[in-house]
């Protein structure tokens, strides 16, 4: 059995899920995969066992029944692509491909990687994960709002960034601007089309909308 290891309110692991969903794929429900979900907060990421299967300590992981480890979001995501659902949400042509990946790399290390990199060094919670710098805050965030502005202009009068489909640089967008919330930085406010986008993609995929439904408790 696969096995996909992720903690559902966090952005990497989150394009896994969002990918799959987009695909009308529940990921409680794919036969051959097993979900294992990660708590953060007893830093279940860095024990022992899952160590030594993802020495980075970072989720998503997917494993394979061959025993092959993939432990990075974009490798987890092609995999995912490939194997489940209909369409490819990486491109439909050579173009539309190349096209998804620019706005994809534009997407993720403009915009989420220099959020992540300002919660990293201000956040509590991960300062036994990073010396943090609290110098590198503001301008990373900087850095980010001033590539959300590319974004902006790259929506003008589309829905999504690359052809007439949903594709897997929107997902990245997404979750770029869904995870700047957590540093006051708010998706509506970045430009017309940004709202736009964002308030599309937030009805269908955001973290309460996808949440695992709870099993319930019984009578009130
Ligand atoms: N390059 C990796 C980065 C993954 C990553 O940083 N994941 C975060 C969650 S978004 C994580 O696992 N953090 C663990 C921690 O902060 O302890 C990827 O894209 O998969």
């Amino acid at each position: 059995m696969k096995k996909l290891y992720v903690t559902r309110t966090a952005p990497n692991p989150r394009k896994a899920l969002i990918l799959l969903a987009s695909k009308g794929i529940d990921v409680d429900d794919i036969d051959d995969v097993d979900l294992v979900d990660i708590d953060f907060a007893s830093d279940e990421q860095m024990s022992d066992e899952f160590t030594k299967m993802n020495p980075m300590q970072t989720v998503p992981v997917l494993t394979l029944d061959d025993g092959t480890v993939l432990n990075d979001s974009q490798a987890v995501c092609e995999y995912l692509d490939r194997v489940y659902g209909e369409r490819s949400v990486m491109g439909n042509d050579v173009v539309q491909r190349a096209q998804v990946c620019s706005m994809r790399r534009i997407a993720e290390f403009e915009v989420l990687y220099n959020l992540m990199l300002a919660f990293q060094h201000s956040h509590p919670s991960k300062a036994q994960r990073v010396e943090q710098v609290p110098e590198f805050v503001a301008p990373s965030i900087a850095r980010a709002t001033k590539a959300m502005a590319y974004f902006e202009t790259a929506l003008v009068g589309r829905d999504y960034l690359v052809g007439e489909q949903l594709s897997f640089a929107d997902i990245v967008l997404y979750l770029g601007l869904d995870f700047g919330k957590i540093l006051k930085v708010n998706p509506n406010e970045q430009g017309e089309n940004l709202a736009r986008f964002y308030q599309m993609m937030n009805e269908q995929f955001s973290i309460k909308k996808m949440a695992k439904a709870k099993p319930t408790k019984g009578p009130e």
